[in-house]
């Protein structure tokens, strides 16, 4: 345990923006990309909206010491561990908040909710179905005695994905027919990016299908309320042996995979043992179909989840990419008149945005960390289940194993005469 970066005595709940409001421990477990984006989510909560929950960064877990002792002064953790069950452990941590691979949420949520803590988990939910499944029980029995889980999927707090979701549920779009979602990347373009742990199944479970793929598949369900109902879908590998790495790595560019946790790219190369792309098509329960594409190959497309709902009443299209957007066309009106019009999602009646800033100044990929603190905080201070919770995540895996078992049975159909 390594207790070197305590708070100073002192420091406590008179002092500072939470001063005489109820103090919850976070504990964090990984402190790379995600960990950074989690942290900045608990740093500003409390500052921007009004919780009677005060977050405080407890402590802050990585396996190197000296490296995660660094992190817990870049990003703002009183303490650091280098053991997660000694996080777990620690009387100050209420929350147990993991960053780290998919290979690890399982054995760390499940501990931890037994141990007592609420638990926050990154997406997707675990690498397989079991897994997921031993989870959403450890969280129904956790629930009994008050305890909330919680998976990230964090796209669900951009204002505009919110609104878009309220937009449906109120049936400004009537009968929903298409449902479109895209997420393209284009980190993996270079065949000599190295063999990074989300290359790696062991380590990812899956590759653009369970990185991107939950993200657009957890959307499609929020947006709709309906659960994917059946999925036909082909999976592709384009590069298949990429260059070895000393170490691990959690970058995305080639700069940030090269430096990062990692060390340098080591002689030889090794096998991609995950999906490069996923494309699939799927149908909900209402009847509505759906087309999904996530991809790692989408040279120019840096961070662009796309996706276009086309209903009876109308149609909504978004793009991450100008996040603070929203394209709505009211097929009520005359048609002489009607088409997409640009929402503004910056006015203080749309969702989250009355506690940020004035109308027309933009929000960004953080502020959803920061939503996403500010929604469980709010559940554990009213008694309420938050969502996305871990059957919600379960059921996202769920699609995920379809999507594969689909892919594994290649049935696609040879038009007559196609060459071979
Ligand atoms: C990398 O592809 C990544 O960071 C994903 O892991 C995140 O979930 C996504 O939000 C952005 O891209």
């Amino acid at each position: 345990s390594e207790t070197e970066h305590e708070a100073a005595p002192g420091a406590g709940p008179t002092d500072g923006p939470g001063a005489g409001r109820r103090r919850l421990g976070v504990g964090m477990v990984g402190y790379a990309f995600m960990g950074a984006a989690h942290s900045q989510g608990w740093r500003t909560v409390g500052r921007v909206f009004d919780l009677p929950v005060d977050a405080r960064l407890a402590a802050v877990c990585g396996r190197d010491g000296t490296a995660v002792r660094a992190a817990a002064d870049r990003l703002g953790w009183a303490a650091a561990e280098t053991d997660w069950r000694a996080l777990i452990a620690r009387d100050d941590v209420d929350l147990v908040d993991i960053c780290t691979p998919g290979d690890s949420h399982a054995e760390i949520a499940i501990a931890a909710l037994d141990a007592g803590k609420h638990v926050l988990c990154e997406k997707p939910l675990a690498n397989t179905v079991e897994e997921a499944e031993a989870m959403a029980a450890a969280a129904e029995r956790a629930a009994a005695r008050g305890q909330v889980a919680m998976v990230g999927f964090n796209y669900r707090r951009v204002p505009a994905l919110a609104l878009a979701r309220r937009m449906v549920a109120e049936g400004r779009l009537g009968t929903l027919r298409h449902v479109r979602l895209t997420y393209l990347q284009d980190w993996l373009v270079d065949p000599s990016f190295p063999l990074t742990w989300r290359l790696r199944k062991d380590r990812a479970g899956s590759g653009a299908l369970g990185d991107l793929g939950a993200h657009i598949v957890d959307l499609a369900q929020f947006l709709t309320g309906e659960a994917v109902a059946g999925v036909s879908a082909l999976t592709e590998t384009f590069v298949r042996e990429r260059p070895l790495l000393e170490g691990t790595s959690t970058g995305i560019t080639a700069a940030g995979a090269a430096d990062g946790d990692g060390g340098p790219v080591r002689a030889g190369t090794g096998e991609v043992t995950v999906d490069d792309a996923a494309v699939f098509t799927a149908r909900f329960p209402s009847g509505a179909l759906a087309v999904f594409e996530a991809t790692r190959f989408a040279a120019g497309r840096k961070n662009a989840l796309r996706l276009e709902l086309n209903g009876s009443d109308g149609s909504l299209a978004f793009d991450l990419e100008r996040l603070n957007e929203l394209s709505f066309h009211d097929h009520t009106e005359p048609a002489v008149s009607s088409g997409f019009r640009r929402i503004l999602v910056t006015e203080p009646g749309h969702p989250y945005l009355e506690a940020w800033w004035p109308p027309g100044h933009g929000l960004g990929y953080e502020h959803t960390f920061v939503h996403q603190a500010r929604d469980l905080l709010h559940a554990i201070a009213t008694g309420t289940v938050p969502q996305p919770s871990f059957a919600d995540g379960l059921s996202v895996q769920r699609v995920l194993a379809a999507v594969e078992e689909s892919a594994a049975k290649n049935a696609v159909y040879t038009p007559v005469g196609a060459p071979a």
